[in-house]
């Protein structure tokens, strides 16, 4: 199948538009992820894009992070593919040669945080019932070093040991207050804000543009290109704990529950 990625290009402006559809909650499944690099490999080698914007197709939530369910009583061999799928994403997105705007329309915890600090810039709706860090400590395991890496590329390495070791949710404005999002504009108005600020990305010429950007990131992705292997070995080990397998069971249990 191919719907869990809408992209919309727009050949007038070199702009294509990426929405995440997997409802409820934009959960980054194997399936999910693998549509997403395959479909940010064709905008990538796609002359006529030079910009990208990320969204969600779902209003209120960006997106939950990686999907619980595929680290959760599957077999070794699923959690390496999946694995594996993680990092491709997090190569493909945080290496783009493209200018990359992500307009978090809702909350955007974990894998979704990730995401959103892959790109260049982060516009998110001004809310505060919308929340974004990286979580993963609260869920019993430990968000590994390429997922530090981005962070502190983001935010510093203070605001970073902080928020991975208490597992940290901010909300919006808190958020903005430290740079983790660079913009705040109300729900209705997050799409035109992406598309503003890209036009303004998009004035810099492309080459020296392209040239500058990876001064920075290269060395960041180049540490995980030398150990995928390494690291996903340790991913599954990890994962595979009982003890581990234990604490996500009692957090979905505890995201169910809070229905009730
Ligand atoms: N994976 C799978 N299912 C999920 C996830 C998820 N990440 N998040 C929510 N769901 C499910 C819920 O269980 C619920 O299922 P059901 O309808 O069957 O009860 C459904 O989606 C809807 O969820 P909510 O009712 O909670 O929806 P809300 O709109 O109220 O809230 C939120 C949306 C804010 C996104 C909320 O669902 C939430 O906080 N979810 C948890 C997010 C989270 O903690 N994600 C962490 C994932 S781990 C990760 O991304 C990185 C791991 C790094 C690996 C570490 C190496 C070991």
């Amino acid at each position: 199948s191919n719907d869990k990625i809408l992209v919309e290009m727009d050949e007038s402006t070199g702009v294509a538009v990426m929405k995440m559809k997997n409802p409820p909650v934009n959960g980054l499944s194997l399936e999910l992820l693998t549509e997403f690099s395959i479909s940010l490999e064709k905008l990538e080698i796609d002359r006529g894009c030079r910009g990208l914007i990320l969204t969600s197709a779902s209003p209120k939530v960006f997106s939950a992070g990686l999907d619980i369910t595929e680290m959760c009583g599957k077999s070794a061999e699923h959690y390496a593919a999946f694995w594996k799928a993680v990092q491709e994403m997090w190569l493909k997105l945080f290496g783009s040669n493209m200018v990359t705007i992500a307009a978090i329309n809702g909350s955007s915890p974990a894998g979704g945080c990730l995401m959103a600090m892959c790109c260049d810039y982060r516009i998110m709706a001004d809310s505060p019932k919308y929340a974004i860090g990286l979580n993963e400590t609260q869920l019993g395991i430990v968000a590994p070093f390429w997922f530090k890496d981005t962070m502190t590329h983001t935010v510093g390495s203070r605001v970073t040991e902080q928020s991975l070791q208490l597992g940290q949710m901010y909300p919006a404005p808190a958020a903005l207050k430290f740079g983790l999002v660079d913009q705040l504009v109300p729900e209705d108005k997050v799409q035109i804000t992406a598309a503003a600020a890209m036009a303004q990305w998009l004035s810099v010429p492309d080459h020296a543009r392209q040239i500058t950007k990876p001064m920075i990131r290269k060395p960041i992705v180049d540490r995980l290109v030398k150990q995928r292997e390494a690291d996903i070995d340790n991913f599954v080990s990890f994962i595979s704990k009982e003890s581990i397998q234990k604490s996500l069971q009692a957090y979905m249990d505890r995201l169910k529950q809070k229905k009730q």
